[in-house]
């Protein structure tokens, strides 16, 4: 096995979740290249260094640009707010490193496509793109795209995907990151309304050709910090701002073989954690998923009734790489997967999938959402990659 140094920019959640499969890939999959954890970049030299520390990288520096130059560099693995995607990654794929890059690619249809085009240059040399759909690499969802793949659902009449969480229900909830455009791009449609449409897009392995779409913003201000109980109780003079992005979008549009689809990207679904869902109905059959229980794939065959597949197995997607049958796996695992596909492309000379163009395909989706809700939920074709 041959070595490859990697540069990691950002440490919070996403950092947190690369940085564990980062960790583990060599251990569970002994991919052609092990990666050695170079560099953690953050913000701040001391938060930079406690969190490399944490995380397992071998140094810090508070400039990402440090890693452009680093000859123990190859690939940069971006875990950041939207707002810096593109400036980072086109930079990187500029200095001939490889990248793996947080979804959504992008906040506008104007950067994921800046982004895209260096992608394609940056190949012609060799040097790879990823976008970090996580969910494709959770076995249950991998299994979905092989049967659909094997014609098991036959022609396919509709598409059902959601993704819900309640985490911001209390008005208390602070102006955080990702309730703010300028950083975050919009709110639960980019979040994890691109998760939906990447799933969907991936599983069908169709493309989402028009939108008729709904926005909310249900708070429309929130407290700039966390609220004691003790200040809010006293409900003395709390100063907030103005969440400028969507808290729930709901879409409904035609896929490219004909079917048809509908969407529910919300933050306002209280009592649902993490629920990514998505069912496919079609002509032989139908199959349906639920992250929160992310072991479990639901097909019916022919109209026959769902039946409650436990995807473990050895022949399972990924599942055989982890545990004996009956284990199962987590959020976490899904990331291992990814991270270990992205090496093994790297390692071949050949593209990861999903690649920028996947995320550019998506961000179109996303745009033509925005463009139907601010026109009245009016129609919108999605513009062709
Ligand atoms: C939103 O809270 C979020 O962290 C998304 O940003 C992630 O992509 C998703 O996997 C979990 O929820």
């Amino acid at each position: 096995m041959g070595q490859i140094g990697v540069g990691l920019v950002g440490h919070e959640f996403m950092g947190r979740a690369h940085s564990h499969a980062w960790r583990s890939v060599g251990a569970v999959f002994g991919p052609a290249l092990l990666p050695a954890m170079a560099v953690l970049a953050g913000r701040t030299p001391d938060r930079a260094a406690a969190a490399a520390a944490r995380l397992g990288w071998a140094s810090a520096t508070a400039d990402w640009r440090d890693l452009l130059t680093r000859d123990d560099v190859q690939i940069i693995d971006i875990c950041t707010p939207g707002d810096s995607h593109a400036e980072i990654a086109i930079a990187a794929l500029e200095a001939g490193k490889h990248v793996l890059c947080e979804k959504p690619l992008a906040n506008t249809l104007a950067e994921a496509e800046a982004m895209a085009a260096a992608a394609r240059k940056a190949a012609a040399n060799g040097v790879r793109n990823m976008v970090a759909f996580n969910y494709r690499r959770v076995p249950a969802i991998a299994l979905a795209r092989r049967l659909v793949e094997q014609g098991a659902l036959g022609e396919i009449r509709h598409v059902r995907a959601q993704y819900l969480q309640d985490w911001i229900v209390d008005p208390q909830f602070p102006l955080v990151w990702r309730l703010r455009r300028e950083l975050a791009g919009s709110g639960a449609l980019g979040d994890i309304g691109s998760h939906a449409v990447d799933t969907a897009q991936y599983v069908t392995g169709q493309r989402l050709t028009g939108v008729s779409a709904l926005t909310e913003t249900f708070i429309k201000e929130r407290p700039l910090a966390t609220v004691s109980a003790g200040l809010a109780a006293q409900a003395q003079e709390v100063e907030t701002g103005t969440v400028t992005v969507d808290d729930a979008a709901l879409f409904i549009g035609r896929l490219s073989g004909g079917g048809l689809a509908s969407f529910e990207a919300s933050r306002f679904a209280t009592g649902r954690k993490n629920a990514l869902r998505l069912e496919v109905n079609g002509s032989l059959g139908s199959l349906a998923f639920d992250f929160e229980a992310m072991n479990e794939l639901w097909v019916d065959k022919g109209g026959t009734g769902f039946r409650r597949v436990l995807v473990t197995e050895p022949d399972h997607p990924y599942a055989g790489a982890w545990w004996p049958p009956g284990h199962g796996l987590g959020y976490d695992h899904a990331f291992t997967n990814e991270i270990a596909d992205f090496l093994d492309a790297v390692a071949s000379g050949t593209d990861p999938a999903p690649s920028f163009e996947d995320g550019l395909r998506v961000q179109r989706v996303l745009a033509a959402v925005e463009r139907s809700a601010a026109n009245g939920s009016m129609y919108t074709l999605v513009e062709e990659s």
